[in-house]
Protein backbone atom coordinates (compact mmCIF):
# COMPACT_ATOMS: atom_id res chain seq x y z
CA UNK A 1 0.00 0.00 0.00
CA UNK A 2 1.55 3.53 -1.12
CA UNK A 3 1.58 6.60 0.66
CA UNK A 4 -0.56 9.99 -0.12
CA UNK A 5 0.42 12.79 0.45
CA UNK A 6 -1.68 16.00 0.69
CA UNK A 7 -0.26 19.80 -0.27
CA UNK A 8 -1.59 22.94 -0.28
CA UNK A 9 -1.35 24.62 -4.04
CA UNK A 10 -2.13 28.04 -2.93
CA UNK A 11 -1.23 30.69 -0.03
CA UNK A 12 -2.60 28.22 2.44
CA UNK A 13 -6.00 27.56 3.91
CA UNK A 14 -7.46 25.52 0.96
CA UNK A 15 -9.35 23.08 3.39
CA UNK A 16 -6.51 20.04 3.91
CA UNK A 17 -7.53 19.68 7.46
CA UNK A 18 -10.76 18.32 6.07
CA UNK A 19 -9.07 15.98 3.34
CA UNK A 20 -6.77 14.83 5.79
CA UNK A 21 -9.71 14.25 7.72
CA UNK A 22 -11.78 12.45 5.31
CA UNK A 23 -8.51 10.16 3.99
CA UNK A 24 -7.52 9.67 7.54
CA UNK A 25 -10.59 6.77 7.79
CA UNK A 26 -8.25 4.41 5.17
CA UNK A 27 -5.01 5.79 6.63
CA UNK A 28 -2.90 3.85 9.55
CA UNK A 29 0.00 6.96 10.53
CA UNK A 30 -1.06 10.33 9.75
CA UNK A 31 2.85 12.63 9.95
CA UNK A 32 3.68 15.99 9.85
CA UNK A 33 7.02 16.90 7.62
CA UNK A 34 7.28 20.60 7.98
CA UNK A 35 5.83 24.20 10.02
CA UNK A 36 4.61 24.54 13.68
CA UNK A 37 1.92 25.72 15.48
CA UNK A 38 1.52 28.61 12.61
CA UNK A 39 -0.76 25.96 11.02
CA UNK A 40 -4.31 26.32 11.37
CA UNK A 41 -6.57 23.15 10.23
CA UNK A 42 -10.20 23.11 10.91
CA UNK A 43 -12.25 19.84 11.01
CA UNK A 44 -16.17 19.72 11.20
CA UNK A 45 -17.82 16.63 12.96
CA UNK A 46 -21.13 16.03 14.51
CA UNK A 47 -21.84 19.46 14.70
CA UNK A 48 -18.59 20.56 16.67
CA UNK A 49 -15.60 22.06 15.17
CA UNK A 50 -11.87 20.88 16.17
CA UNK A 51 -8.65 23.56 15.42
CA UNK A 52 -4.97 21.60 14.84
CA UNK A 53 -2.48 23.65 15.01
CA UNK A 54 0.65 21.78 15.50
CA UNK A 55 -0.82 18.04 15.82
CA UNK A 56 -1.70 16.07 12.80
CA UNK A 57 -5.60 16.31 11.99
CA UNK A 58 -5.01 12.33 12.08
CA UNK A 59 -5.97 12.52 15.24
CA UNK A 60 -9.48 12.64 14.64
CA UNK A 61 -9.46 8.51 13.65
CA UNK A 62 -9.31 6.62 17.10
CA UNK A 63 -7.04 4.03 15.07
CA UNK A 64 -4.94 6.41 13.38
CA UNK A 65 -1.10 6.75 14.93
CA UNK A 66 -0.26 10.32 14.74
CA UNK A 67 3.36 11.81 14.00
CA UNK A 68 4.98 15.52 14.80
CA UNK A 69 7.97 14.88 11.91
CA UNK A 70 11.51 15.86 12.03
CA UNK A 71 10.89 18.50 10.00
CA UNK A 72 8.65 19.75 12.32
CA UNK A 73 9.35 22.87 14.96
CA UNK A 74 7.74 22.35 18.11
CA UNK A 75 6.11 24.30 20.75
CA UNK A 76 5.98 21.73 23.55
CA UNK A 77 3.31 24.19 25.74
CA UNK A 78 1.12 24.30 22.74
CA UNK A 79 1.99 20.62 22.16
CA UNK A 80 0.13 20.01 25.55
CA UNK A 81 -2.52 22.36 25.31
CA UNK A 82 -4.01 21.56 22.22
CA UNK A 83 -3.84 17.42 23.71
CA UNK A 84 -6.04 18.94 26.45
CA UNK A 85 -8.40 21.36 24.32
CA UNK A 86 -8.92 17.81 21.96
CA UNK A 87 -9.71 15.92 24.94
CA UNK A 88 -12.35 18.40 26.43
CA UNK A 89 -14.11 18.28 22.94
CA UNK A 90 -14.81 14.53 23.48
CA UNK A 91 -11.85 13.03 21.33
CA UNK A 92 -10.85 9.46 22.28
CA UNK A 93 -7.25 9.29 23.68
CA UNK A 94 -5.03 11.26 21.68
CA UNK A 95 -2.56 11.28 24.27
CA UNK A 96 -2.42 7.40 23.26
CA UNK A 97 -1.81 8.43 19.74
CA UNK A 98 0.90 10.89 18.81
CA UNK A 99 4.42 11.00 18.71
CA UNK A 100 7.08 13.81 18.16
CA UNK A 101 10.34 12.79 16.52
CA UNK A 102 13.32 13.19 19.05
CA UNK A 103 15.40 15.14 16.04
CA UNK A 104 12.47 18.10 15.70
CA UNK A 105 13.74 20.69 16.59
CA UNK A 106 12.19 23.44 19.44
CA UNK A 107 10.23 26.41 19.03
CA UNK A 108 10.98 28.28 22.29
CA UNK A 109 8.71 31.12 23.94
CA UNK A 110 11.35 33.39 23.35
CA UNK A 111 11.21 32.50 19.51
CA UNK A 112 8.19 33.90 19.23
CA UNK A 113 8.43 36.91 21.16
CA UNK A 114 11.85 37.91 18.85
CA UNK A 115 9.26 37.02 15.75
CA UNK A 116 7.25 40.03 17.42
CA UNK A 117 10.42 41.75 17.68
CA UNK A 118 11.66 41.11 14.09
CA UNK A 119 8.32 42.19 12.65
CA UNK A 120 8.38 45.53 14.02
CA UNK A 121 11.84 46.28 12.44
CA UNK A 122 10.44 45.35 9.04
CA UNK A 123 7.77 48.49 9.66
CA UNK A 124 5.76 49.00 6.61
CA UNK A 125 7.37 45.60 5.05
CA UNK A 126 6.99 43.41 7.63
CA UNK A 127 5.81 39.52 6.70
CA UNK A 128 2.94 39.28 8.80
CA UNK A 129 3.60 36.61 10.61
CA UNK A 130 1.79 34.57 12.73
CA UNK A 131 4.03 35.73 15.49
CA UNK A 132 4.26 31.86 16.67
CA UNK A 133 8.63 32.02 16.25
CA UNK A 134 8.34 30.02 12.91
CA UNK A 135 11.02 31.95 11.53
CA UNK A 136 13.23 32.19 14.30
CA UNK A 137 12.93 28.44 15.30
CA UNK A 138 14.16 27.55 11.87
CA UNK A 139 16.71 29.98 12.08
CA UNK A 140 18.09 28.78 15.08
CA UNK A 141 17.94 25.15 13.29
CA UNK A 142 19.89 26.33 10.40
CA UNK A 143 22.56 28.10 12.65
CA UNK A 144 23.26 24.98 14.26
CA UNK A 145 22.47 26.32 18.07
CA UNK A 146 18.93 24.98 17.79
CA UNK A 147 17.80 22.40 20.74
CA UNK A 148 16.18 19.26 19.80
CA UNK A 149 13.56 17.74 21.11
CA UNK A 150 15.70 14.67 22.62
CA UNK A 151 17.85 17.20 24.44
CA UNK A 152 15.20 17.88 26.83
CA UNK A 153 16.21 14.77 28.13
CA UNK A 154 20.06 15.80 29.29
CA UNK A 155 19.23 18.52 31.65
CA UNK A 156 22.50 19.44 31.46
CA UNK A 157 23.03 20.37 27.53
CA UNK A 158 19.26 21.69 27.54
CA UNK A 159 19.85 24.09 30.21
CA UNK A 160 23.25 25.27 28.37
CA UNK A 161 21.61 25.44 24.96
CA UNK A 162 18.49 27.63 26.01
CA UNK A 163 21.13 30.17 28.28
CA UNK A 164 23.08 30.73 24.83
CA UNK A 165 19.78 31.15 22.68
CA UNK A 166 18.52 33.43 25.71
CA UNK A 167 22.34 35.45 25.40
CA UNK A 168 22.61 35.90 21.80
CA UNK A 169 19.26 37.34 21.07
CA UNK A 170 19.62 39.51 24.58
CA UNK A 171 22.74 40.82 23.17
CA UNK A 172 21.20 41.45 19.54
CA UNK A 173 17.92 43.01 21.08
CA UNK A 174 18.67 44.02 24.63
CA UNK A 175 15.88 45.32 26.68
CA UNK A 176 13.39 45.03 24.18
CA UNK A 177 13.68 41.44 24.59
CA UNK A 178 11.89 40.35 27.79
CA UNK A 179 12.34 37.13 28.52
CA UNK A 180 12.66 35.14 31.48
CA UNK A 181 14.66 32.16 31.02
CA UNK A 182 14.91 30.71 34.31
CA UNK A 183 11.25 30.19 34.44
CA UNK A 184 11.20 28.40 31.05
CA UNK A 185 13.87 25.87 32.48
CA UNK A 186 11.71 25.26 35.33
CA UNK A 187 9.06 24.63 32.72
CA UNK A 188 10.83 21.99 31.00
CA UNK A 189 11.83 20.60 34.08
CA UNK A 190 8.09 19.32 34.21
CA UNK A 191 7.92 18.75 30.96
CA UNK A 192 11.02 16.58 30.84
CA UNK A 193 8.55 14.03 33.04
CA UNK A 194 5.57 14.14 30.82
CA UNK A 195 6.98 14.62 27.30
CA UNK A 196 8.78 11.26 27.73
CA UNK A 197 6.29 8.44 26.23
CA UNK A 198 5.65 10.77 23.15
CA UNK A 199 9.36 11.09 21.95
CA UNK A 200 10.20 8.52 19.53
CA UNK A 201 12.57 7.86 16.64
CA UNK A 202 10.47 8.74 13.74
CA UNK A 203 13.15 6.59 11.50
CA UNK A 204 12.63 2.95 12.34
CA UNK A 205 8.82 4.37 13.29
CA UNK A 206 8.57 5.36 9.66
CA UNK A 207 10.62 2.19 8.43
CA UNK A 208 8.67 -0.33 9.92
CA UNK A 209 5.26 0.92 8.69
CA UNK A 210 6.81 0.89 5.29
CA UNK A 211 7.87 -2.72 6.09
CA UNK A 212 4.04 -3.50 6.95
CA UNK A 213 2.91 -1.87 4.23
CA UNK A 214 0.64 0.49 6.43
CA UNK A 215 -1.07 3.71 4.96
CA UNK A 216 1.01 6.35 5.32
CA UNK A 217 -0.91 9.99 4.60
CA UNK A 218 1.31 13.10 5.21
CA UNK A 219 -0.23 16.37 6.37
CA UNK A 220 1.42 19.37 4.29
CA UNK A 221 0.81 22.62 6.21
CA UNK A 222 0.75 25.75 4.77
CA UNK A 223 1.09 25.82 1.16
CA UNK A 224 3.14 26.22 -1.93
CA UNK A 225 3.49 29.85 -2.45
CA UNK A 226 4.66 30.19 1.14
CA UNK A 227 7.41 27.51 0.66
CA UNK A 228 10.59 28.95 1.52
CA UNK A 229 12.48 28.44 -1.66
CA UNK A 230 9.73 28.50 -4.26
CA UNK A 231 7.17 30.65 -2.62
CA UNK A 232 6.64 34.85 -3.10
CA UNK A 233 9.35 35.16 -0.96
CA UNK A 234 10.81 36.86 1.72
CA UNK A 235 6.62 36.85 2.63
CA UNK A 236 6.90 32.73 2.74
CA UNK A 237 6.93 30.95 6.01
CA UNK A 238 10.43 29.18 7.15
CA UNK A 239 9.77 25.89 6.10
CA UNK A 240 9.50 23.76 2.65
CA UNK A 241 5.91 23.76 2.60
CA UNK A 242 6.07 21.93 -1.07
CA UNK A 243 6.93 18.20 -2.01
CA UNK A 244 10.88 18.42 -0.94
CA UNK A 245 9.72 19.38 2.64
CA UNK A 246 8.34 15.92 2.95
CA UNK A 247 11.39 14.45 2.31
CA UNK A 248 13.57 16.14 4.65
CA UNK A 249 10.95 16.26 6.97
CA UNK A 250 10.04 12.14 7.19
CA UNK A 251 12.40 9.20 6.21
CA UNK A 252 9.48 8.42 3.68
CA UNK A 253 10.38 6.16 0.93
CA UNK A 254 9.65 8.45 -2.50
CA UNK A 255 9.54 5.44 -4.47
CA UNK A 256 6.41 4.12 -1.94
CA UNK A 257 4.15 7.68 -2.58
CA UNK A 258 0.90 6.46 -4.32
CA UNK A 259 -0.53 9.59 -4.48
CA UNK A 260 -0.05 13.60 -4.38
CA UNK A 261 -2.84 15.42 -3.72
CA UNK A 262 -2.92 19.22 -4.35
CA UNK A 263 -5.58 21.03 -2.23
CA UNK A 264 -7.26 24.02 -4.26
CA UNK A 265 -9.54 26.69 -3.12
CA UNK A 266 -11.74 27.60 -5.53
CA UNK A 267 -10.73 31.25 -4.83
CA UNK A 268 -7.66 32.28 -3.94
CA UNK A 269 -6.63 33.34 -0.11
CA UNK A 270 -3.89 34.88 1.78
CA UNK A 271 -3.05 35.82 4.95
CA UNK A 272 -0.66 38.27 5.68
CA UNK A 273 1.78 40.36 3.48
CA UNK A 274 3.06 39.94 -0.31
CA UNK A 275 1.75 40.25 -3.72
CA UNK A 276 -1.44 38.50 -4.26
CA UNK A 277 -2.26 39.26 -8.27
CA UNK A 278 -6.01 38.19 -8.05
CA UNK A 279 -6.80 40.32 -4.86
CA UNK A 280 -10.06 42.17 -5.24
CA UNK A 281 -11.07 44.37 -2.92
CA UNK A 282 -14.52 45.17 -3.82
CA UNK A 283 -17.38 44.67 -1.95
CA UNK A 284 -19.32 42.73 -5.00
CA UNK A 285 -16.18 39.98 -4.61
CA UNK A 286 -13.35 40.02 -2.69
CA UNK A 287 -15.62 41.06 0.53
CA UNK A 288 -18.22 39.22 -0.28
CA UNK A 289 -15.65 35.97 -1.04
CA UNK A 290 -14.30 36.98 2.51
CA UNK A 291 -17.91 36.81 4.31
CA UNK A 292 -19.58 33.77 2.74
CA UNK A 293 -16.49 31.82 2.40
CA UNK A 294 -15.67 32.94 6.79
CA UNK A 295 -12.45 33.67 5.69
CA UNK A 296 -10.64 34.04 8.84
CA UNK A 297 -7.43 32.73 10.32
CA UNK A 298 -7.58 30.03 12.68
CA UNK A 299 -4.50 30.55 14.37
CA UNK A 300 -4.73 34.11 14.64
CA UNK A 301 -8.13 35.59 13.91
CA UNK A 302 -7.00 37.97 11.14
CA UNK A 303 -9.27 38.39 7.97
CA UNK A 304 -7.89 36.79 5.04
CA UNK A 305 -7.58 38.74 1.75
CA UNK A 306 -9.66 37.16 -0.97
CA UNK A 307 -9.63 36.98 -4.80
CA UNK A 308 -10.27 35.23 -7.76
CA UNK A 309 -8.79 31.80 -8.20
CA UNK A 310 -5.52 32.11 -10.37
CA UNK A 311 -4.55 29.05 -12.34
CA UNK A 312 -0.72 30.83 -13.20
CA UNK A 313 -0.36 30.04 -9.34
CA UNK A 314 -2.18 27.05 -9.43
CA UNK A 315 -0.06 25.56 -12.46
CA UNK A 316 3.30 26.67 -10.82
CA UNK A 317 2.22 24.97 -8.20
CA UNK A 318 1.49 21.73 -10.01
CA UNK A 319 5.13 22.13 -11.42
CA UNK A 320 6.83 21.72 -8.24
CA UNK A 321 4.83 19.52 -6.86
CA UNK A 322 3.97 17.02 -9.05
CA UNK A 323 0.28 16.78 -7.86
CA UNK A 324 -1.58 13.11 -8.99
CA UNK A 325 -4.99 14.66 -8.39
CA UNK A 326 -6.54 18.11 -7.04
CA UNK A 327 -9.20 18.06 -4.55
CA UNK A 328 -10.93 21.57 -5.64
CA UNK A 329 -12.50 23.19 -1.97
CA UNK A 330 -15.24 25.56 -1.43
CA UNK A 331 -17.12 25.47 -4.47
CA UNK A 332 -20.10 26.22 -2.48
CA UNK A 333 -18.72 29.84 -1.85
CA UNK A 334 -19.09 30.52 -5.68
CA UNK A 335 -23.02 29.97 -5.72
CA UNK A 336 -24.18 32.91 -5.51
CA UNK A 337 -22.00 34.67 -8.37
CA UNK A 338 -23.64 36.23 -11.01
CA UNK A 339 -20.48 35.41 -13.12
CA UNK A 340 -16.91 34.46 -11.82
CA UNK A 341 -13.40 35.06 -13.24
CA UNK A 342 -10.45 32.83 -13.39
CA UNK A 343 -6.77 33.85 -14.24
CA UNK A 344 -5.43 32.26 -16.64
CA UNK A 345 -2.08 34.13 -17.60
CA UNK A 346 -0.15 37.08 -16.58
CA UNK A 347 1.33 39.66 -19.10
CA UNK A 348 4.23 41.68 -18.64
CA UNK A 349 4.94 45.63 -18.96
CA UNK A 350 5.76 44.46 -22.55
CA UNK A 351 2.49 42.32 -23.34
CA UNK A 352 4.33 39.34 -23.35
CA UNK A 353 3.11 35.96 -21.74
CA UNK A 354 5.04 35.46 -18.16
CA UNK A 355 4.03 33.04 -15.34
CA UNK A 356 5.21 33.36 -11.77
CA UNK A 357 8.46 35.24 -11.67
CA UNK A 358 11.54 34.96 -9.06
CA UNK A 359 11.51 38.60 -9.11
CA UNK A 360 8.51 39.74 -7.12
CA UNK A 361 9.06 43.22 -8.97
CA UNK A 362 8.40 42.25 -12.00
CA UNK A 363 4.31 41.66 -11.02
CA UNK A 364 4.04 45.46 -9.98
CA UNK A 365 3.30 46.23 -14.18
CA UNK A 366 2.04 42.77 -14.71
CA UNK A 367 -1.20 42.57 -16.09
CA UNK A 368 -3.64 39.53 -15.17
CA UNK A 369 -5.51 37.78 -17.56
CA UNK A 370 -9.34 36.64 -17.05
CA UNK A 371 -11.38 33.97 -18.51
CA UNK A 372 -15.09 34.93 -17.52
CA UNK A 373 -17.30 31.97 -16.96
CA UNK A 374 -21.38 32.03 -16.08
CA UNK A 375 -22.44 31.53 -12.65
CA UNK A 376 -24.70 28.81 -11.55
CA UNK A 377 -26.77 30.65 -9.15
CA UNK A 378 -28.03 27.49 -7.26
CA UNK A 379 -26.92 25.75 -4.16
CA UNK A 380 -24.10 23.19 -4.49
CA UNK A 381 -24.22 21.55 -1.25
CA UNK A 382 -26.29 18.63 -2.03
CA UNK A 383 -24.19 17.59 -4.75
CA UNK A 384 -22.70 14.14 -3.89
CA UNK A 385 -22.23 12.87 -7.32
CA UNK A 386 -20.68 14.70 -10.33
CA UNK A 387 -23.33 14.70 -11.81
CA UNK A 388 -25.47 16.88 -9.34
CA UNK A 389 -23.29 19.43 -10.13
CA UNK A 390 -24.91 22.48 -12.16
CA UNK A 391 -23.26 22.50 -15.61
CA UNK A 392 -21.78 25.71 -15.27
CA UNK A 393 -20.05 24.46 -12.19
CA UNK A 394 -18.81 21.45 -13.90
CA UNK A 395 -17.42 23.64 -16.68
CA UNK A 396 -15.28 25.77 -14.10
CA UNK A 397 -14.00 21.85 -13.08
CA UNK A 398 -13.18 21.49 -16.38
CA UNK A 399 -11.15 24.79 -17.21
CA UNK A 400 -9.14 23.89 -13.98
CA UNK A 401 -8.37 20.58 -15.21
CA UNK A 402 -7.59 21.17 -18.48
CA UNK A 403 -5.32 24.25 -17.54
CA UNK A 404 -3.10 22.18 -14.88
CA UNK A 405 -3.49 19.11 -16.69
CA UNK A 406 -4.45 17.15 -13.91
CA UNK A 407 -7.51 15.45 -12.84
CA UNK A 408 -10.14 16.82 -10.11
CA UNK A 409 -11.08 13.99 -7.90
CA UNK A 410 -12.46 15.85 -5.07
CA UNK A 411 -14.75 18.43 -5.02
CA UNK A 412 -15.56 20.29 -1.89
CA UNK A 413 -19.15 22.14 -1.66
CA UNK A 414 -19.39 22.21 2.22
CA UNK A 415 -17.25 22.36 5.60
CA UNK A 416 -18.61 19.11 6.73
CA UNK A 417 -17.20 15.75 6.72
CA UNK A 418 -19.93 14.28 4.02
CA UNK A 419 -19.72 17.63 2.19
CA UNK A 420 -17.76 16.27 -0.91
CA UNK A 421 -18.13 14.65 -4.18
CA UNK A 422 -15.64 12.35 -5.36
CA UNK A 423 -15.57 12.17 -8.76
CA UNK A 424 -12.59 9.76 -9.54
P1 LIG B 1 4.92 32.41 9.82
O1 LIG B 1 4.16 32.67 11.08
O2 LIG B 1 6.37 32.81 9.93
O3 LIG B 1 4.75 31.03 9.29
O4 LIG B 1 4.30 33.43 8.75
C1 LIG B 1 4.89 33.63 7.49
C2 LIG B 1 3.85 33.76 6.40
O5 LIG B 1 3.13 32.53 6.30
C3 LIG B 1 1.74 32.78 6.45
N1 LIG B 1 1.11 31.70 7.19
C4 LIG B 1 -0.13 31.29 6.95
N2 LIG B 1 -0.98 31.59 5.93
C5 LIG B 1 -2.20 31.01 5.98
N3 LIG B 1 -2.64 30.23 7.01
C6 LIG B 1 -1.80 29.92 8.03
N4 LIG B 1 -2.27 29.32 9.15
C7 LIG B 1 -3.30 30.00 9.95
C8 LIG B 1 -4.69 29.65 9.42
C9 LIG B 1 -3.02 31.50 9.90
C10 LIG B 1 -3.76 32.42 10.86
O6 LIG B 1 -4.90 28.48 9.13
O7 LIG B 1 -5.56 30.51 9.30
O8 LIG B 1 -4.49 32.04 11.74
O9 LIG B 1 -3.51 33.65 10.71
C11 LIG B 1 -0.46 30.41 8.00
N5 LIG B 1 0.60 30.27 8.80
C12 LIG B 1 1.58 31.05 8.29
C13 LIG B 1 1.68 34.07 7.29
O10 LIG B 1 0.42 34.70 7.17
C14 LIG B 1 2.81 34.86 6.69
O11 LIG B 1 2.38 35.44 5.49
P1 LIG C 1 -6.27 24.34 5.91
O1 LIG C 1 -5.31 25.20 6.64
O2 LIG C 1 -5.89 24.13 4.48
O3 LIG C 1 -6.59 23.06 6.60
O4 LIG C 1 -7.64 25.14 5.86
P2 LIG C 1 -8.34 25.93 7.07
O5 LIG C 1 -8.95 24.95 7.99
O6 LIG C 1 -7.43 26.96 7.63
O7 LIG C 1 -9.45 26.75 6.28
C1 LIG C 1 -10.39 26.13 5.48
C2 LIG C 1 -11.80 26.45 6.04
O8 LIG C 1 -12.77 26.12 5.07
C3 LIG C 1 -12.15 25.64 7.26
O9 LIG C 1 -12.96 26.42 8.10
C4 LIG C 1 -12.93 24.45 6.69
O10 LIG C 1 -13.87 23.92 7.61
C5 LIG C 1 -13.64 25.11 5.54
N1 LIG C 1 -13.89 24.22 4.40
C6 LIG C 1 -13.12 23.21 3.92
N2 LIG C 1 -13.66 22.71 2.79
C7 LIG C 1 -14.79 23.42 2.56
C8 LIG C 1 -15.77 23.40 1.50
O11 LIG C 1 -15.71 22.65 0.56
N3 LIG C 1 -16.78 24.34 1.62
C9 LIG C 1 -16.87 25.22 2.65
N4 LIG C 1 -17.89 26.10 2.65
N5 LIG C 1 -15.97 25.27 3.64
C10 LIG C 1 -14.94 24.38 3.58
MG1 LIG D 1 -5.26 26.95 7.71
Amino acid sequence: MGSTIVLGSQWGDEGKGKLVDILTEKADLVARAQGGNNAGHTIYHNGKSYHFHLLPSGLMNPKCINLIGTGVVVHIPSFFKELAELEEKGLEKPRERIFISDRAHLSLNVHALVDGLEEVELGGNSIGTTKRGIGPSYSTKAARSGIRVGDIFHKELFDRKIREIARAYKLRYGDLLTYDVDRDIAKFDKYRIDLAPFVVDAVPLIASAEEKNARILIEGANALMLDLDFGSYPYVTSSNTGLGGIFTGLALNPRKVENIIGVVKAYTTRVGGGPFPTEDLTPEVGEKLQEVGREFGVTTGRRRRCGWLDLVVVKYSCQINHYTELNLTKLDVLDTFPSIKIAVGYKDASGNDMGWPADLSKLDNCEVVYETLEGWNTSTSKARNYQDLPSQARAYVNVIEKFCAVEVNYIGVGPGRDEVVEKG
